[in-house]
């Protein structure tokens, strides 16, 4: 299945709503900015995003833009975040997965572990989360359903000292890849924020230029007061870009929007399922044309 077919639900009701709107030229602008900004809130973009979308559609609309074309514009515009994809490319990397609780980390650590094991890569998977018992067992089961090794430590020993060792056999082995599952956390816990920094200074100790993704795990179908709490994860500065999980669970595609416009950081993949082949590398393109293409 392509990310087409996969977010196809999402988008469906959005491309239906935009017809409407945008198929009655001689309506006057200003009600049909008002509808495409009723749209928007009722497909899940915050009101913050909306309002946003709406000043800047508007102003290429007085400015002779046709409505259809300064609304794909504006969206697309607002989801191209460039970005290197480090994914993609050829040379070994360190990724971090960081997020609230819940929001799919280890699923995503699996799925991306499986993505690159589909291209050829030698991955390392590190079960950086020791808080919990469950949390290094859930990736070691991963680990044997992927045939993917593991690093993974008693439940409750220090986060840094596992890391510390993964990456010193990332080096010794030479993997193509290691990814580091953490700990879920409230980013506004300034202790846990701080051992999230530890976790990295961890890395770079041995590698000063890793790790180079650093993935904010975000579930598509959290409300808003969630976006607010997530967003007390950009205080974490190394952020690299988004992992959005579970659009497999929402008929509404708007949280791409206001994680685009809120966060300024790329969606680099999309989670639509419990399994790891259920993984999309994101493309502002292809989204756009499904949001607005024939
Ligand atoms: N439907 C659906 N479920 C998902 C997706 N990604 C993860 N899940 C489910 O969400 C739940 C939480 O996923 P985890 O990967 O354990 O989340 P986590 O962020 O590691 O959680 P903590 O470590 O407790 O913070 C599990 O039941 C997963 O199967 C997705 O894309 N779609
Ligand atoms: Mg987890």
């Amino acid at each position: 299945m392509k990310l087409f077919d996969a977010l196809k639900r999402v988008t469906d009701s959005f491309r239906e709503g935009v017809g409407h709107v945008l198929g009655r030229p001689s309506a006057p602008l200003a009600t049909s900015l008002e509808e495409l900004e009723e749209l928007l809130i009722v497909s899940d973009v915050s009101y913050e995003t909306t309002r946003t979308l709406i000043a800047n559609i508007g102003k290429r609309a007085r400015k002779g833009e046709p409505l259809a074309e300064a609304f794909q514009n504006t969206v697309t515009s607002l989801l191209d975040i460039p970005t290197p994809n480090l994914f993609l490319q050829d040379e070994p990397f360190i990724a971090l997965l960081v997020g609230t609780n819940g929001g799919g980390k280890t699923t995503s650590a699996a799925k991306l572990a499986r993505f690159l094991q589909l291209r050829g890569k030698r991955v390392l998977l590190c079960a950086a989360d020791t808080f919990r018992a469950a949390g290094g067992l859930q990736l070691e089961e991963w680990g044997r359903r992927l045939n993917l090794p593991v690093e993974s430590d008693e439940k409750g020993t220090a986060a840094s000292a596992l890391i510390y060792r993964s990456v010193e056999r990332f080096l010794s082995e030479k993997f193509d890849v290691l990814l580091v599952d953490t700990a879920g956390r409230v980013a506004s816990k300034e202790n846990l924020m701080k051992e999230l920094e530890k976790n990295v200074r961890t890395i770079k100790k041995l590698v000063p230029e890793e790790p180079r993704e650093v993935f904010m795990v975000l579930d598509a179908t959290i409300g808003q007061n969630a976006i607010v709490q997530a967003k007390e994860f950009l205080r974490f500065s190394g952020l690299t870009g988004i992992v959005l999980t579970k659009m497999d669970g929402t008929a509404k595609g708007g949280t791409v929007l206001t994680i685009a416009e809120q966060f300024k950081l790329p969606v680099k993949f999309v989670g639509v399922g419990e399994g790891t082949e259920d993984l999309y590398p994101f493309s502002p393109q292809e989204y756009g044309r499904l949001l607005f293409g024939p």
